[in-house]
């Protein structure tokens, strides 16, 4: 058996040897990247189908964001929240504006911004709802991805995510994806908020039954919980709308965001709620080193303003039916599930054919980058300045690959 570590570039090799494996990246060492494509060490090119898992929703180095980041970085870097800087409020305003919000607390990563909603959801609990003291519960979905904190993974249903890492953190109900009696149900008087992602990523790009996610509005409404809705993933743009959640008119009391706010340059993530929630954080009860800081808000900022003129939400809406209607054409033809929402594709490959991971092996040789996300489900989620003929190709080498 020839060690296959020899076929692969030195680089590969020398991070497997360097790094701690708690991934299986494929055997592909990038060296730059522009838009929608990515050239490796050989300078091969691949079409970029993974778009960081939604962080670089404005295609790689966009020169708007770019720019941003170069001026900064000649000014100012880091000044931690002991003081304020010249970039803080037009982000938190610019941020808030664009949500419909009163209040924005940013962070760094998408965990960050989770756990912020989540202490923020207990103390509104205890403070403002009045739930007895540490009694507070939140409702959570099957199959939800929020990130690999202990707190977040004590209420994931992945094994692999979850596995020995207790003791876990209580306080979480898991309850059905999709099923709202089923989350009627786990609502009594101590749940403080009900957490879920508008649309799945990691599951496979599961969008809910028409009428969840107002339903869960209107249940939250009545029953005094807050709608956490986690749009790390699923927003600024990538469904087609500025929101998941704006598909079906609803408005969660809380967005957690992250991935894409950073422009693919640094980590900024936020949390932006109204100030009857937001507000009951006082000075010393939370923050991060590097939450808010120069950099990240420069480059948020603008990454707002792109938001804001619906340009990138109107392409990830046309371009996403152009996709749609590509991805529908291979049902039968090795697809046994498409799910699409914008420029955001769950496929399900016929097991029998092959896995996921083998799936992206072989588009990766035809210069297709995407990524598997469990058994034979794999995602694509290019970025949004990806063009007709690009969406075509990707299309064409997935047909490819299925056909053997
Ligand atoms: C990994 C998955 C995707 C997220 C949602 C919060 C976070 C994420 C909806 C946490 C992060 C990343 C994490 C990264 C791979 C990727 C991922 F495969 F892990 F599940 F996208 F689906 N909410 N998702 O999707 O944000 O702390 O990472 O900034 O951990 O392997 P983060």
């Amino acid at each position: 058996m020839v060690d296959d570590k020899l076929r692969t570039p030195g680089a590969v090799r020398d991070a497997e040897r360097w790094t701690a494996h708690n991934y299986h990246p494929l055997p592909v060492v990038i060296s730059s990247a522009e838009g929608a494509w990515l050239t490796d060490v050989d300078g091969r090119r691949y079409l970029d189908c993974l778009a960081g898992y939604s962080a670089l929703n404005f295609g790689h180095r966009h020169p708007q964001l770019i720019a941003a980041a170069h001026a900064q970085l000649d000014r100012l870097t880091l000044t931690s929240r002991a003081f304020i800087h010249d970039q803080f409020a037009d982000f938190c305003r610019e941020l808030a504006e664009l949500c419909g919000k009163d209040l924005v607390l940013p962070m760094n990563t998408g965990a960050e911004a989770v756990e912020t909603g989540i202490k923020v959801a207990r103390k509104w609990g205890y403070q403002v709802k009045g739930v007895p003291a540490g009694q507070a519960n939140i409702v959570v979905a099957e199959g939800n991805f929020h990130g690999r904190t202990t707190t977040i993974v004590s209420f994931s249903t992945d094994e692999d995510a979850r596995a020995d890492f207790g003791p876990y953190t209580p306080g979480f109900t898991v309850v059905p994806y999709g099923d709202l009696a089923a989350l009627t149900a786990a609502i009594d008087e101590n749940t403080v908020a009900v957490l879920l992602e508008p649309i799945q990523g990691e599951q496979g790009v599961v969008v809910p039954p028409e009428g969840y996610l107002p339903g869960i509005r209107q249940l939250c409404t009545e029953r005094d919980v807050l709608f956490i809705a986690d749009e790390i993933q699923s927003g600024l743009g990538r469904t087609g709308a500025t929101f998941a959640c704006d598909h079906e008119g609803v408005v969660p009391d809380m967005y957690l965001l992250g991935k894409a706010l950073g422009g693919g340059i640094v980590p900024v993530s936020a949390v932006a709620a109204n100030a009857d929630v937001l507000g009951v954080l006082k000075p010393g009860q939370h923050g991060s080193t590097f939450g808010g800081n120069p950099l990240a808000c420069a480059v948020a900022i603008e990454v707002v303003r792109l938001l804001a003129t619906g340009e990138f939400q109107r392409r990830s809406a046309e371009l996403g039916e152009r996709l749609r209607a590509g991805l529908e054409g291979l049902l039968g033809k090795g697809l046994v599930g498409v799910r699409v929402r914008g420029l955001w594709a769950g496929l399900d490959i016929d097991p029998a054919l092959m896995s996921g991971r083998e799936a992206c092996e072989r588009l990766a040789a035809r210069g297709v980058l995407a990524k598997d996300t469990h058994g034979s489900t794999i995602r694509l989620a290019p970025p949004l300045v990806i063009t007709e003929e690009e969406i075509d190709l990707a299309v064409a080498k997935l047909a490819e690959v299925l056909a053997g």
